[in-house]
């Protein structure tokens, strides 16, 4: 006899095994997902679900931990799937048929396109965005020109780069930085937007939290609305964002830049990042944008400490769970200088190995401010995981 260990944390190990010994490309592809161990957090649940639960669990040879009010199911994927069917879920855990259902079609088939104004991105490799700050201090000293010719030479480098978006910012969202009215961030992005669509560069994307700045953005041929606040901040970008039908980047943060870092506290913070990003992206659902068009982010760097960081880095398959595309915005963070001991200037070789990493978690879009040393770790990365 011969033994050998697989991979336990791809399905590629067990495809290839299967495909090996004759099997088709995809039954072999469906049968390796469904021998994938998954494990499921359930909470607010009663002290009848939790006995429902241990019940199935003995039966199903599935792991089962509980406690008052909370149940951690851990089991392949093919044996969690009959929860998830309203006609073969167990009596008394009717209630986790939905939520399991869009989890394990989430972990069997990941949104495959995004959908921005005008084209879909496809998602079958890594989508760099490239960041162009328009910085205030290019307006103290010279005026808007020199602003927009910097960002177009920019731009020009990052589209060279392999970016497939450029995210134009006028504000920055810093902590302690000076708040930007929204006339000073229409006049900082829009000449820049104006001529990055005139150039035929982009898609592009604007990083703002205000509806007026977005209107103007959209306007001047903004295809993404990247919102670090959520939608949260501004109660009229969530209708901006669905009328004018752009692709949104959704991303996670509490409070305001001038109040995140006091709410960096949290018990498990990628559970907790992971169920309020979720809520987010159902009220945007709610508000009208389609689901196409959203994609979710775990705000590296706001209301989080260093290590914190690297947990949510780590778990990121729980945000990847919510069934969303997933961006990652890493790109020269303190945390990465935390773990390298770099200065800001110094930290694109870190930023390179979090967005491999996060690629290999799951994500599929990476903000970055050098895209060509993000390019070669994430082909690596991308050429690794993707055999087939
Ligand atoms: N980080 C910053 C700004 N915008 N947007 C998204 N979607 N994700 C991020 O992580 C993010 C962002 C702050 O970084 P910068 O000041 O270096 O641009």
């Amino acid at each position: 006899m011969k033994v050998t260990a697989l991979a336990a944390h791809t399905p590629e190990a067990v495809r290839a095994a299967l495909v090996a010994r004759g099997w088709d490309a995809q039954p072999a592809w469906f049968a390796a997902t469904g021998m994938q161990p998954l494990v499921v957090l359930l909470e607010d649940i009663s002290d009848a679900e939790r006995e429902a639960l241990v019940h199935w669990g003995v039966k199903a040879g599935a792991d089962v931990l509980t406690g008052a009010g909370w149940a951690l199911v851990g089991a392949a994927a093919s044996r969690l799937a009959p929860l998830a069917r309203p006609d073969r879920v167990p009596a008394g855990l009717e209630r986790l048929s939905p939520d399991l259902g869009r989890l394990l079609a989430a972990h069997a088939e990941p949104p495959p396109a995004w959908e921005i104004a005008g084209q879909r991105l496809a998602l079958d490799h890594p989508v760099i965005v490239g960041i162009i700050n328009v910085t205030p201090d290019s307006f103290s000293d010279g005026g808007r020109f020199v602003a927009v010719d910097r960002a177009i030479a920019q731009a020009e480098r990052l589209m060279a780069d392999g970016c497939e978006l450029l995210d134009v910012g006028g504000e920055s969202t810093r902590p302690g930085a000076t708040p930007v009215s929204v006339d000073d961030e229409i006049a900082r992005v829009v000449p820049v937007i104006e001529q990055l669509a005139r150039r035929r560069l982009g898609p592009i994307s604007v990083d703002t939290r205000k509806a007026p700045v977005a209107r103007a953005a959209i306007a001047a041929g903004a295809a993404v609305v990247n919102d670090v606040a959520g939608l949260a901040f501004d109660p009229e970008l969530t209708p901006v964002v669905a009328e004018a039908g752009v692709g949104v980047i959704l991303m996670h943060m509490r409070g305001t830049p001038d109040t995140m870092d006091s709410l960096a506290s949290y018990r498990h913070v990628a559970a907790e990042v992971a169920a309020e990003l979720g809520q987010t992206a159902a009220r945007a659902e709610l508000g009208g944008v389609e689901r196409e068009r959203i994609v979710v982010d775990p705000g590296f760097g706001f209301a989080k400490r260093p290590e914190q960081n690297f947990r949510l880095l780590d778990e990121l398959a729980s945000v990847v769970a919510l069934g969303y595309p997933v961006a990652v915005g890493p790109s020269r963070k303190r945390f990465l200088g935390h773990a390298t001991g770099r200065p800001v200037e110094d930290r694109d070789r870190a930023t390179a190995v979090a967005c491999a990493l996060a690629w290999e978690r799951g994500a599929r879009v990476f903000r970055v401010h050098d895209a060509a040393v993000a390019r070669e770790a994430l082909l690596v990365a991308c050429a690794t995981t993707s055999s087939r």
